[in-house]
């Protein structure tokens, strides 16, 4: 199938089949579907996997084909399809709650949601001047006041929550969870475009950074050119 990729990953249960099937857009440049990418492996819950070409002629025939929103992610599992990142990293927490994808108090995990919603319904300027290249470095650019503002409410998100949860774990709200799944691609965005963060903001992006899911993910990229 043309600008269609399917790795077959590990998989266990189910005779062989897969209970899971993500499908995804380019690596190098689909912000969304790194979310439950990185959730998936990071959490360890085996997947097979389909690469959709983004920006070529065929991709919204070839996504169409496979998802009923038209958009990248969409999850088919066994029991049913689920499109959305942060739709499929709701069900994923629901159907493992053993791995605790979400923390176990309560405000934490309220906290958690509300940073997660406002990652997913704004920063739209950071999503329109500085794209994701996964992997690539390009000369540090002075980001407009809109992304400006953008980056410093990112800042200002991280840094409350390492702080207050410090004593968890070294992950925004404590172990790891939905939230870092999440903030993921900003992370690449910001080493792409050379944005200095003050100290806490960088030691946490570099830790996302070097996390073997998003390892993994580059590797995935730098094979698509
Ligand atoms: N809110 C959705 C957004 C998904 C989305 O916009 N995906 C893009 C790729 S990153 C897409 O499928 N675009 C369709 C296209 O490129 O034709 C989510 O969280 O999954």
């Amino acid at each position: 199938m043309l600008g269609v990729t399917l790795i077959a990953l590990a998989l266990t249960g189910n005779g062989g089949r897969a209970v899971f099937h993500l499908i995804i857009g380019t690596k190098r440049y689909s912000t969304w579907s790194l979310r439950p990418w990185f959730l998936m492996k990071a959490f360890d819950i085996p997947f097979e996997e389909t690469i959709i070409k983004l920006r070529q002629d065929e991709t919204v025939r070839e996504i169409r084909k496979l998802s009923p929103s038209g958009l990248v992610p969409v999850l088919r599992a066994d029991e049913m399809t689920v499109t959305d990142s942060l739709a499929i990293a709701e069900y994923l927490a629901d159907r493992f709650p053993e791995k605790q994808m979400w923390p176990e108090d309560r405000l934490a995990r309220a906290h958690g949601r509300m940073i997660c919603a406002e990652m997913h319904s704004g920063f739209q300027a950071l999503r329109q001047e500085m794209p994701m290249d996964f992997g690539s470095n390009f000369d540090p650019v002075k980001p407009s006041p809109q992304v400006q503002s953008n980056i410093d409410r990112i800042v200002a998100i991280w840094s409350d929550a390492l702080s207050m949860y410090r004593a968890e774990g070294p992950w925004l709200l404590g172990q790891l969870s939905i939230a870092d799944a999440m903030y993921a691609p900003v992370v690449s965005r910001f080493r792409s475009y050379g944005i200095r963060l003050p100290a806490p903001a960088q030691n946490y992006a570099e830790q996302v950074w070097h996390h073997p899911a998003m390892k993994e993910w580059g590797q995935g990229a730098a094979l698509e050119g």
